[in-house]
């Protein structure tokens, strides 16, 4: 019966380029821990430790000012290799229980596991099952939300940080979506939160109180969606042939800004959040173009783009010149990202190997 809802996980591992790090190097498991760039110069941590988490470090700090909050901190160097090699083997316990699995970065997916009829098909057991293995093989820890859709999973996934299992029974999707801060919505940034937040709405049942209508008007094609979260729905299937095609960030200003010189200011900030993305992604070899968003206050869109593997500065002040360039209106958001080549499979290139030697 296709009515019957979907059985969704999602799996987040903890800490995870420092959780690996840890498993290898146990004198670090309880003292401050973080792995990063160097203090000096523009070092910025990958992320941290529980522990070091406790004195207010987090991802994409300073190195130098995580020092500042505890000059105990240890910081490590990033080891990519390793964090994907161990991404794989997550991945080839996930499909010991499903083939329809989602990645969406290193350490974390959506696994859909509704035909799954093992433990009588309950997916929290599933769940525990995936997590027991993962803990037993790969020695880190993993946290799982399970639920009827990707949105519901991935907020429980988080609930219960580290090592935690959530669930959400179609029974208690409307209540505990009902009761979700608005802010804990993906998607929903600062500037959108602050915003619905200024006008009293800062949970889901506030925002359950609108129109459709009017979170449109409000916030564009987002505030559309933003309706179907308010209310627990989400209808995106789990996806295990979608290839990341582009990473990218952005930010939505606070008060609409005049199109002009004053948009590349977020520039050099943006950048850096592109480039940890890039490398949290673990796509830094498929960059293969530069583009920019700028949307204008009428909620329109324009990209531009370029060809070019590096991310230079200029290169992007150049991309929103010539977009601001598309339409003389003040600027609600912009976004800067790359375009990546396809990936190479591995098997592929094995198997031609031989006959490009011969
Ligand atoms: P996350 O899952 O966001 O963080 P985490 O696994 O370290 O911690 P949590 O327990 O809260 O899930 O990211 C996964 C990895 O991606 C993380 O270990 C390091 C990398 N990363 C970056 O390189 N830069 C960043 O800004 C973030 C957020 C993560
Ligand atoms: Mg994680």
């Amino acid at each position: 019966m296709h009515n019957d809802p979907r059985k969704i996980i999602h799996i987040d591992a903890d800490c995870f380029y420092a959780a690996i790090e840890m498993r290898d190097n146990p004198a670090l498991r309880d003292v401050p821990f973080a792995v990063g760039g160097s203090s000096t110069g523009r070092g910025v941590l990958t992320t941290c430790n529980y522990p070091a988490r406790a004195y207010g470090i987090r991802s994409a700090m300073p190195t130098s000012h995580a020092l500042r909050l505890c000059p105990d901190l240890q910081v490590g160097p990033v080891n990519m290799e390793k964090y994907r090699a161990v991404s794989k083997e997550m991945h080839k316990i996930f499909s010991r229980y499903t083939s329809l699995i989602e990645p969406l970065s290193l350490d974390e997916a959506y696994l859909d596991v509704t035909d799954n009829h093992q433990f009588d098909g309950s997916a929290t057991r599933i769940a525990e099952a995936i997590r027991a293995d993962i803990a037993r093989e790969l020695d880190i820890t993993v946290s799982a939300g399970v639920s009827i859709n990707k949105f519901i999973a991935k907020v429980a996934s988080d609930w219960d940080k580290p090592d935690g299992l959530t669930v959400v029974s179609p029974e208690a999707v409307d209540e505990f979506s009902a009761a979700l801060a608005v802010k804990h919505i993906p998607g929903v940034g600062r500037v959108t939160a602050s915003k619905l937040q200024a006008m009293g709405l800062n949970t889901c049942a506030d925002l359950r109180q609108l129109e459709q209508i009017k979170l449109a008007q409000l916030l564009g094609k987002f505030g559309l969606t933003l309706y179907e979260r308010a209310h627990g729905r989400d209808d995106r299937p789990v996806n295990p042939e979608r290839e990341r095609k582009s990473v990218s960030v952005e930010t939505t200003f606070t008060t609409d800004v005049a199109n002009g010189d004053d948009c590349l200011a977020p520039i050099p900030k943006l950048l850096d959040e592109l480039e940890a993305r890039i490398l949290r992604a673990g796509v830094a070899e498929r960059v293969q173009k530069a583009f920019v968003k700028i949307k204008f206050n009428d909620f329109s869109t324009t990209t531009v783009e370029k060809m070019g593997t590096r991310l230079l500065e200029e290169d992007y002040q150049l991309l929103v010149l010539e977009g601001l360039d598309r339409k003389a209106l003040p600027v609600r958001l912009m976004g800067l990202g790359v375009r990546l080549a396809p990936e190479k499979k591995d098997q592929l290139n094995l198997d031609i190997g031989p006959t490009l030697h011969s």
